[in-house]
């Protein structure tokens, strides 16, 4: 099962991942998305974030220690507008439902308003036949067995097409990155999923990341 390692902690996040959760809220900061255009049709982008989260859901960590944070407020020289999300991992341990790891960690944008709705809050973004994930990153800092992965939108977790991410290293400075969008999306779970983990089963040094105009896109 290729998805373990991010599945089970995303499924049994730990009372300290949901605490972490709130004392960040960014759903504070929510506002309604715009899926359609002026006619009532479905648009052919959906932002997930641009200067602010505008998913209209809240956000799941995947592990949570000292040496792991998220600023949805950064103003540290966003892409576009005045912010961006920055992701701070100092490559120490930490806590998710499988226990305590130095190998991964990160965070999803998810459906429902938060992780006790997780599990029963799905999206239907068929008639927005969207079939492509962009994003917008740049690294101040990636230790060198240490890549972002970035996954689309999922609903059933088990039928997830492998292919439905993007990962790798990044530039010092904002790129552009898109992938295809494969598999089903009537019921969507999160919309998308970004994780810094090691490739060698070692532990590293983490990364300072930020992450910028996240939409799913009709092309
Ligand atoms: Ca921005």
């Amino acid at each position: 099962m290729k998805r373990n390692w991010i599945l089970k902690p995303l499924l049994l996040c730990l009372l300290p991942v949901l605490l972490a959760s709130c004392e960040n809220s960014p759903t504070k900061r929510l506002i309604g998305p715009e899926p359609y255009d002026s006619s009532g049709q479905w648009s052919g982008k959906w932002v997930v974030y641009d200067d602010q989260l505008r998913s209209d859901g809240g956000v799941m960590f995947i592990g949570w220690g000292e040496g792991f944070s998220v600023d949805f407020n950064s103003i540290e020289r966003p892409y576009s507008g005045t912010k961006c999300i920055k992701v701070k991992w100092d490559g120490s341990d930490v806590t998710t439902a499988e226990g305590v790891t130095g190998l991964f960690t990160g965070f999803s944008l998810i459906v429902a308003k938060d992780y006790n709705y997780y599990s029963t809050t799905t999206k239907d973004l068929t008639s927005g036949a969207y079939t492509t994930v962009r994003f917008r990153a740049r690294k101040e800092f990636l230790s060198s067995n240490t890549l972002l992965r970035f996954e689309g939108p999922i609903g059933d977790e088990n039928s997830t097409p492998p292919d439905n991410a993007w990962q790798g290293t990044l530039s010092d400075n904002w790129q552009e990155y898109s992938f295809n969008i494969s598999g089903n999306i009537s019921s969507v779970h999160r919309f998308v999923t970004a994780v810094l983990k090691t490739t060698d089963n070692a532990k590293g040094n983490g990364g300072v990341i930020y992450i910028d105009d996240i939409s799913l896109e009709r092309e």
